[in-house]
């Protein structure tokens, strides 16, 4: 039996720093390691500043998800003040927030996803659409952005690096006309989707609810050569049913909450059954993470980040974050299951918590919330407030979730004297890329590379594409 272990990085198209250590045995991948590669700071950054610094200088962590950083600082300092958004807000923030993920979402798939099926092992002719810089459906995706940019430039004023989102509220209030502009250009994008993505109407795909309806949907009308249908051939083809499984937990806080403290998609943890998510059960542990080993296994609320770069027995920059102790994936798919969504955990009872059927969740994610989006702008009442004074925050500790496009996002905060004592965020790809724990049991993705084939090292495509289907943003990751 031949053992070998390689470190892919960097990775293409994809977002961050990352290397992959995989040990191979007769062709298959029998543990892995994921290491975010690069430091960044920006927790320890934000000692000493005033809370409000925090939504200027976290939603720079990343340029695909930056409001919503800056609303879980929001959203952080407004529940240590105990204070609450106008409705309005509510609204106006579900609605850029839900644009962002969208954004992210459709970027991912054309831009990151997709055209893998273009390259060598695959070389597809059928994925030429999908040809980074070439490709019609490339092209295409890559324009109607800027309908779903102008409606967050309506709506927030400007993207990225907006701060819209404030703790009393949101900054842009918004006029009839606006909104009635901000419909118009929503319309635009659905009918890029329903051309370009569905071959249908949003509510055809809507009906669906199971993988036998999916299979007759696949098999009618224009509906195989669209891009999801085209995804969908080229995904059985390859194998992306069968690879990147793992005995999935998933957790959600709850994704886009109504003017009402409702959430369109409850919040949970999954491990066959759900159950309620509850933040104090979350601990982010260090024994193999670039930090002083102090921080063992803390709650964020009372966690640590204290660089030890010496330590050789740490692979990562990414902290291992922990539900009741356990690794949990988070994302689209984790959201879909926990919300019983019919089409996603029919898919998922087929062909397991999979590659093809993460990217799939992600794209029926994204055509469910552009409904939605339309939806809460409607209800946007231009006459009411959008914004309330809020008290300066002096002294406490508060917590922000959101749910971000790849999944829960947390920034947890304590201020004594009108200063920021300590910061700690843990992201979706913390929890989705998270490297072992105090106990050794690996993250996510290490636990779902395992048995993934790799017949030539040069060229690990099935591998990356396990990889990709979390979505990775390593940038957010090791913040
Ligand atoms: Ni950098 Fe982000 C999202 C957050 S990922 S993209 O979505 O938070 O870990």
């Amino acid at each position: 039996m031949v053992r070998k272990t390689i470190a892919f990085s960097p990775f293409t198209r994809l977002e961050g720093d990352l290397q992959i250590r995989v040990d191979i045995e007769n062709g298959q991948i029998v543990s892995s390691r994921a290491s975010g590669t690069l430091y960044r700071g920006f927790e320890t950054m934000l000692r000493g500043r005033d809370p409000l610094d925090a939504i200027v200088i976290t939603c720079r962590v990343c340029g695909q998800c930056g409001l919503t950083h800056s609303a879980a600082a929001a959203e952080a300092i407004r529940s240590l003040l105990g204070v609450r958004m106008p409705r309005n807000a509510r609204l106006a923030g579900n609605v850029m927030l839900a644009i962002e993920a969208i954004l992210s979402h459709f970027t991912h798939f054309y831009l990151s996803f997709a055209p893998d099926f273009t390259e060598p092992p695959y070389c597809e002719r059928q994925a030429q659409i999908f040809l980074p810089l070439a490709g019609s459906s490339f092209l295409r995706a890559l324009r109607e952005r800027e309908a779903l940019l102008g409606v967050l430039g309506l709506i927030a004023g400007k993207w990225p690096n907006s701060l819209a989102i404030q703790p009393g509220g949101t900054t842009r209030p918004v006029t009839a006309s606006e909104i009635r502009r901000a419909h118009g250009l929503l319309s635009e994008y659905l009918r890029f989707v329903e051309e370009q993505v569905l071959g249908c109407e949003l509510e055809e795909w809507l009906q669906l609810r199971s993988v036998p309806e999916l299979e007759r949907w696949l098999g009618s009308g224009s509906h195989a050569a669209g891009d999801l249908g085209t995804f969908a051939a080229l995904s059985l083809r390859h194998g992306l049913t069968g690879i990147g499984s793992w005995p999935a937990r998933f957790l959600s806080s709850g994704g886009w909450s109504g003017p009402d403290g409702e959430t369109l998609l409850p919040p949970g943890f999954h491990d066959g059954l759900t159950r309620e998510f509850d933040s104090a059960r979350i601990t982010e542990h260090v024994k193999h993470s670039w930090y002083d080993l102090r921080g063992g296994a803390l709650p964020p609320a009372s966690g640590e980040t204290e660089p030890a770069p010496e330590r050789d027995d740490a692979y990562s920059w990414a902290k291992a974050p922990r539900y009741e102790g356990q690794p949990a994936e988070t994302g689209p798919l984790a959201r879909l299951i926990i919300a019983q969504d019919p089409l996603i955990a029919d898919l998922a009872k087929k062909y397991g918590p999979s590659a093809f059927v993460r990217e799939i969740a992600r794209l029926h994610e994204s055509i469910r919330l552009l409904k939605q989006v339309g939806a809460w702008l409607g209800e946007v009442d231009p006459e009411e407030p959008f914004y309330q004074e809020a008290p300066q925050a002096l002294s406490g500790t508060g917590v922000g979730l959101v749910e971000a496009p790849r999944g829960t996002l947390g920034h947890w905060l304590r201020v004594e004297e009108g200063k920021i004592q300590n910061y700690q965020i843990i992201t979706p790809t913390g929890w989705n890329l998270s490297p072992r724990d105090s106990v050794d049991e690996p993250g996510p993705l290490e636990t779902a590379l395992v048995g993934v084939p790799v017949p030539d090292p040069d060229r690990p495509a099935a591998m990356a594409y396990v990889v990709k289907s979390f979505d990775p943003c390593l940038y957010c990751t090791v913040h």
